[in-house]
């Protein structure tokens, strides 16, 4: 199998960790590189996004969930999805609500104070939805030993790459204190730095952060 990623791309970083936590058999390789993607790409995945997990008989699978879902049911040690309905329910809910409600109004941020123009009434309206899910996901937050207790779940391998880009977006906003309200939050890049599958990722998005941080530079 073959996964196209990229290791700053928050959406493949979650399925890597899930196929770290699994040790699947995965081919890494990146799609031609540019920002963004360039078209050439979209002959491989029509939507033109990363992650896509080209399977062992061709088949092009993309959505993080649809890939996540896909590698349990292939790879179903150790299970990161509870067989219990309710646990199920819980682990799907918790993964909606940090991508949907967290990392969605976040990557919106980080493009609205990149821009030469600051329009204050969308920072205003992405922020307040930012923090409406950092306070959702901090009530169903476990006090570890991993984000909704005792298991790994995918809960993990969503909540790792969204965690990590908030060291970043905590200086690039300079809301230093933004994590203040969410102690179990902040708290989990220890969780994260100490798992072995998701701290290769955390250190995967952190070589990637340093070598767009360089592009970047060269760029302006
Ligand atoms: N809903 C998609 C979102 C995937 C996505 O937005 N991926 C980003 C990278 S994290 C991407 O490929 N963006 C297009 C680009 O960078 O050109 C999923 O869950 O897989």
């Amino acid at each position: 199998m073959k996964l196209y990623s990229r290791p700053l791309s928050t959406y493949s970083s979650i399925i890597r960790g899930i196929a770290y936590l699994k040790d699947v058999p995965l081919k890494i390789i990146a799609p031609p590189p540019g920002i963004p993607i360039p078209e050439e790409f979209r002959a491989i995945s029509p939507l033109n996004r990363i992650p896509v997990l080209i399977t062992g008989s061709g088949e092009t699978i993309v959505e993080s969930v649809v890939i996540a879902e896909y590698l349990e049911e292939r790879f179903p040690e150790p299970v990161l999805l509870p067989q219990d309905p309710r646990e199920r329910a819980l682990v799907r809910m918790f993964c909606r609500i940090a991508d949907l409600d967290v990392l969605t109004p976040t990557i919106r941020l980080f493009e609205l104070i990149s821009a030469a123009a600051r329009d204050e009434a969308a920072i205003t309206y992405y922020s307040k939805r930012q923090q409406n899910g950092l306070a959702a996901v901090e009530a169903r937050l476990a006090r570890g030993p991993y984000a909704l207790g005792e298991q790994l779940t995918f809960a993990d391998a969503w909540l790792t790459p969204i965690r990590f880009i908030f060291n970043n977006y905590r200086v690039m906003s300079g809301e230093t204190d933004l994590l203040d309200p969410y102690p179990k939050f902040e708290a989990y890049e220890q969780i994260a730095r100490q798992q072995p599958a998701l701290s290769l990722v955390w250190n995967e998005m952190d070589d990637g952060l340093t070598v767009f941080m360089k592009d970047f530079k060269a760029d302006a």
